[in-house]
């Protein structure tokens, strides 16, 4: 376990972040959030130094990790975990189903940013942001109709697979900042349920952090 607490740079109401918030809870390491205080900026630093200006980023003894996938990976080896079978990455998922499911919770993750970066002031919206919601609104229907044979297809036994966690961030993101009715997708409704009664999901509830008054995002 490192001495100190592990920074995380992200906002506390982005589902990327929330995904290494969580499973950083998960493995019981401690953590610190450094709110990007202008998600607009061109500047890197605002970033923890993300060349791409996303976050979340981790940094740990001085070097920064990218990205939510990375992140969580390299948590497992901070916490001493590194090759335990029950904490489920993507590189341990075999299965085509399962496979896809990830690749699709990704991208309908990345929709929902774009989405939300649209000023209501901004409407209509361009050809490309329509597109946009038709492939998350396809996303969620294919993961909603396959989420039992999805499940079915992760290692067991597991405290905590990737999957799931970034399958809750999203779900519970679409219902934390809506950008449709939610109605048609039941049984991803259900699982964000069950999987929000996580002590490491009650830790790292979407929330806004303080930040500038000028920042509407
Ligand atoms: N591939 C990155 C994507 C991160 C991402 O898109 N983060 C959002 C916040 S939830 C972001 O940086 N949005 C600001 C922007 O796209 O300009 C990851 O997995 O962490």
């Amino acid at each position: 376990m490192p001495e100190s607490p592990v920074v995380i740079i992200g906002r506390s109401s982005s589902h990327f972040t929330r995904v290494a918030t969580l499973f950083a809870a998960e493995l019981g390491l401690p953590w610190t959030l450094e709110v990007v205080p202008r998600l607009l900026s061109h500047d890197p630093a605002d970033f923890g130094g993300h060349p791409a200006l996303k976050l979340p980023t981790l940094i740990t003894q001085g070097a920064p990790v990218y990205g939510a996938e990375n992140i969580c990976r390299k948590l497992t080896a901070l916490a001493g975990r590194a090759g335990d079978p029950t904490l489920v990455l993507p590189e341990h998922v075999h299965d085509d189903t399962a496979r896809n499911a990830q690749e699709l919770i990704w991208v309908a993750m990345s929709a929902q940013v774009s989405m939300r970066l649209l000023k209501p002031g901004e409407e209509p919206p361009t050809p490309y942001l329509l597109k946009t919601q038709a492939g998350l609104r396809g996303a969620l229907a294919w993961l909603d109709a396959r989420l039992d044979d999805t499940l079915a297809a992760l290692p067991t036994p597991r405290q905590v697979s990737v999957l799931e966690v970034t399958l809750l961030c999203l779900v519970d993101h679409l219902r934390f900042l809506p950008t449709f009715p939610l109605d048609a997708y039941p049984r991803l409704l259900a699982f964000a349920d069950a999987q929000g009664q996580r002590e490491s999901a009650q830790r790292t509830v979407f929330h806004f952090d303080p930040r500038p008054p000028r920042d509407p995002r």
